[in-house]
């Protein structure tokens, strides 16, 4: 397959490049270019192969991508909530999956164990996991606990200066590769507790799963606890509750925001392009009116999304945005992501479904995103909750 120079530039319909500072401009570029230059050209292959391509850690953890709100001297960027998300809006803008390993690693796994964990735990892990030298994973979802966690089986036995703990967790991104997992399970009191694992501990595998039509350069697993001794000194000491876990995806789902955007932003530029190029009935279909209110319709949804996912930056920066904000955005940027790389894929007729373009690829990506860290409906009847006081979960 012969690779083609990737030419993105990001849509700005309503110059919102305006509302960004030097440095966040700056800090996307780096991204940016670092995706034309190490991503791009290979995605395709690792995703036609089902294959994890490892050498992004190290890359991303050089480029600081993993925890770039956390502060420099635990090994994260010390920047602020937009930089963070225009990070991810570029990354996936590549591909869902290499966002993935980066919503991971920074929000789910450095933000618990620097927001939760002792001084300790910070020293031995953050500066280790922000350079890429370890890769993390997070384990909440159970073969029969998915949109409600609550239910959680994994559990822990107090065993002196240690835990037993026992269960197991489906669906963990990283997991084949994970050096490290944060765990969460339940107390013999029924309360959630967050911990460290890592690698090598006895009774603890992470078995990877085959199969999947989605994310296929990411990699995922199980992770599974036979009477695996948990040192005490690995439980996070400063939450209880399900509020941790909650706490970590809500900074992951407003990465996800940004950077499902970034792939309606590819199948966007995609659709654009090749409608200018092909030529049907002796003229381009970017001529015709029923592929110009595709466009049309599309630029609409990512204008409008731009500007929702910049105010829950400017929120998260002031530190007022709310998880159930976050939710919406999530909700939003998923939904249109997905629909704007369905009508792309259409545009581009037989060719939309070939690796030659990203689209195909980024709507199989797109229907994981809808799923993880919340489903598409959970979003909703969050939103649902806020405005109406009423809870419809159970
Ligand atoms: P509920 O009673 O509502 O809440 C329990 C406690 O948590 C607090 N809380 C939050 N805190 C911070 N951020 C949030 N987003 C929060 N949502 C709730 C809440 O205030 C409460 O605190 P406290 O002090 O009163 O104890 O809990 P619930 O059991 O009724 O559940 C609510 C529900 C259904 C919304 C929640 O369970 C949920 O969000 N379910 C979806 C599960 C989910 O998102 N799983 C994601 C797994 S990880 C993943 O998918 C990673 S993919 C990674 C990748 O590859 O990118
Ligand atoms: P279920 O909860 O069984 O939901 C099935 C359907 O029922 C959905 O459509 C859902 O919206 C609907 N539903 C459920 N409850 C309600 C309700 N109250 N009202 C209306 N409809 C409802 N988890 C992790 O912990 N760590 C990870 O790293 C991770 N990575 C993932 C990577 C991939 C590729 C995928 C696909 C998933 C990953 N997950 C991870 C798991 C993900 O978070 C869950 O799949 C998700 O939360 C949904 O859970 P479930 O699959 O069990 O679906």
């Amino acid at each position: 397959m012969a690779v083609k120079t990737d030419q993105f530039q990001s849509p700005d319909y309503y110059l919102t490049d305006e509302l960004l500072t030097d440095e966040q401009k700056l800090i996307r570029e780096s991204v940016r270019n670092y995706v034309k230059k190490e991503i791009s050209p290979i995605i395709e292959d690792f995703a036609q192969r089902a294959e994890f391509p490892q050498q992004i850690v190290r890359q991303m953890g050089d480029l600081g991508c993993f925890g770039p709100t956390i502060p420099v001297e635990y090994g994260g960027g010390g920047l602020d909530y937009i930089s963070y998300g225009l990070m991810m809006q570029e990354l996936e803008r590549g591909d869902s999956g290499i966002r993935s390993t980066a919503s991971v690693q920074g929000s789910l796994v450095m933000y618990p164990i620097y927001a939760y964990g002792s001084e300790e735990q910070r020293k031995k892990y953050l500066p280790k996991l922000g350079s890429g030298e370890w890769l993390g994973c997070f384990g909440l979802t159970e073969p029969d606990h998915g949109s409600n966690p609550a239910g959680m089986v994994t559990n822990i036995k107090d065993a002196g200066d240690h835990v037993i703990l026992n269960g197991a967790k489906m669906w963990i991104s990283n997991a084949p590769f994970a050096d490290v997992a944060v765990v969460w399970a339940k107390d013999e009191e029924g309360i959630v507790r967050g911990m460290i694992l890592e690698r090598g501990m006895q009774g603890f595998t992470t078995p990877t799963t085959h199969g999947k039509w989605s994310l296929r350069a990411s990699a995922t697993g199980e992770l599974v606890f036979h009477d695996v001794k948990v040192p005490k000194e690995n439980i996070f000491p400063n939450v209880k509750g399900l509020k941790g876990p909650l706490g970590c995806l809500s900074k992951a789902r407003y990465g996800i925001a940004w950077g499902a955007l970034g792939a309606a932003m590819d199948c966007y530029n995609t659709a654009l392009q090749y409608s200018k190029e092909r030529i049907q009935f002796g003229k381009p279909i970017a001529g015709f009116q029923l592929q110009q209110k595709k466009l049309a319709e599309m630029i609409t949804e990512i204008t409008k999304a731009q500007l929702l996912v910049w105010r829950l930056g400017v929120l998260m920066n002031e530190d007022r945005a709310t998880p159930q904000q976050v939710s919406m955005a999530k909700r939003n940027s998923c939904e249109i992501a997905a629909d704007i790389a369905r009508v792309a894929r259409q545009m581009l007729g037989g060719m939309g479904i070939t690796g030659e373009y990203s689209i195909m690829r980024h709507i199989m990506n797109l229907e994981s995103v809808l799923t993880y860290e919340g489903t598409h409906d959970i979003h909703l009847l969050i939103t649902g909750m806020d405005v109406t006081g009423i809870n419809a979960f159970g």
